[in-house]
């Protein structure tokens, strides 16, 4: 008996050990973080772009701006790292629909990513949302999930660029950031939408997006 509560005993310790082993090779450590890039271009800087072009918007220096077209910047002779942190901030004009599929104005979709592969594909929506009609985004999170217009936004009281210019309230801007294993000295981050509205003579006044910074930070996580 006694020995039986013992070895019982024993059992219970090497499997409490078990979890503590377990937790503690899983735990990973932030060794280092670095930013590498952070351009909001105040200096007009676009080295390194692809696509690059210059206007202000709201007495701010913004990238854009841009419907359906790449836009990319490539950096080099990046610090040792195994993960990537990109914040992209994004200014959304106008008239963005969100979600909803049809054959006329959606899904609006923005994405980026690194290199050769998509990491994020998101909706965003700037219209009316009420309790019999709305038009759901898919931000903060990845599309198809529903949110409600504006979701995550930073900043939303801002008038739109184009076709809405002289309404308050079109321009919404997010700060958009992802973690990416990645560890080549170089990187090529792009961005890009496909926008839907086929009923409009102008689709990139109807809807469009701009840059507003991008910061890299190479971590070092083991
Ligand atoms: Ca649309």
């Amino acid at each position: 008996m006694g020995f039986g509560s013992r070895s019982g005993g024993l059992i219970a310790l090497l499997f409490l050990l078990g979890i503590v082993i377990l937790f503690s090779s899983c735990a990973e450590t932030l060794e280092s973080e670095q930013v590498v890039y952070s351009n909001n271009f105040s200096k007009l800087d676009l080295a390194g772009f692809e696509n690059g072009k210059l206007f202000i918007f709201q007495n701010d220096t913004v990238a854009g701006y841009y419907h359906n077209e790449e836009v990319a910047v490539k950096l080099d002779n990046l610090p040792s790292h195994n993960l990537l942190k990109v914040t992209i901030d994004i200014l959304v004009h106008d008239s963005w629909d969100g979600n909803p599929e049809d054959s006329i104005s959606g899904p609006d979709y923005w994405f980026f990513g690194i290199d050769n592969q998509e990491t994020f594909r998101t909706t965003f929506s700037n219209s009316p949302c009420e309790s019999t009609y709305c038009l759901y985004q898919s931000y903060p999170n990845a599309y198809f999930r529903q949110n409600v217009p504006k979701s995550g936004a930073i900043q939303t009281n801002m008038p739109g660029l184009c076709i809405f210019g002289a309404f308050a309230n079109y321009t919404t801007r997010y700060s958009i950031s992802q973690i990416i294993e990645h560890s080549n000295p170089t990187v090529r981050i792009f961005m890009d939408s496909e926008l839907k509205q086929t009923n409009s003579p102008d689709p990139a006044c109807d809807e469009s997006w701009s840059l507003a910074k991008v910061t890299v930070e190479a971590l070092i996580v083991n």
